[in-house]
């Protein structure tokens, strides 16, 4: 049965042709590259809850953050559906620096090496990297297979 949902922050950091990855060093979604996020803490925004994150794990700040996405996660046989707010960087403050958690990398955007990542992340990484905003609906079996899905570009997120 469904019993609550896991708020979380997922933020990608683009420039002219390429995009900021870490190496998930360890945890949830270990070897698998993504972008940077976590969970939001009782008391913080989801944006607080995004930069304080990707501070942690990349060494960068941020002056904007757009908002570009949110994705449902049900895990069969798991109770807790994740809402994964993705938000998109154009600028940053700065050196990419590696963390306990993460190490970055910048991939050009034409080899963004999808089969280490999220198995969603192939269906909409296009939409995050034309600015389109998406609303999403994955449904896991084990952290590699998705058994059914929605997506939809949105006009408003
Ligand atoms: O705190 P923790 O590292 O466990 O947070 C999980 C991070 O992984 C968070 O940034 C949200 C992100 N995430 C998922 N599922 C997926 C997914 O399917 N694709 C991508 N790209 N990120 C995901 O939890």
């Amino acid at each position: 049965m469904l019993s609550s949902t896991r708020l979380l922050t997922l933020v990608l950091v683009v420039q002219p042709g390429r995009v900021l990855l870490g190496l998930k060093k360890r945890g949830f979604g270990a070897g698998k590259w993504n972008g940077f996020g976590g969970k939001v803490e009782p008391g913080e925004t989801i944006e607080e809850g995004a930069r304080r994150e990707l501070l942690e794990e990349s060494g960068l700040t941020v002056d904007a953050l757009q908002k570009v996405g949110n994705i449902t996660f049900e895990f069969v046989g798991e109770p807790q559906l994740l809402d994964v707010h993705v938000f998109r960087a154009d600028a940053f403050n700065g050196e990419p620096t590696e963390s306990e958690e993460m190490r970055p990398q910048w991939f050009e955007c034409d080899q963004i090496p999808f089969s280490q990542m999220w198995a969603d992340d192939v269906l909409w990484f296009p939409l995050m990297l034309q600015k389109k905003k998406f609303v999403g609906y994955f449904k896991f079996q084990g952290h590699d297979v998705i058994l059914s899905h929605k997506l939809e570009e949105v006009e408003n997120i």
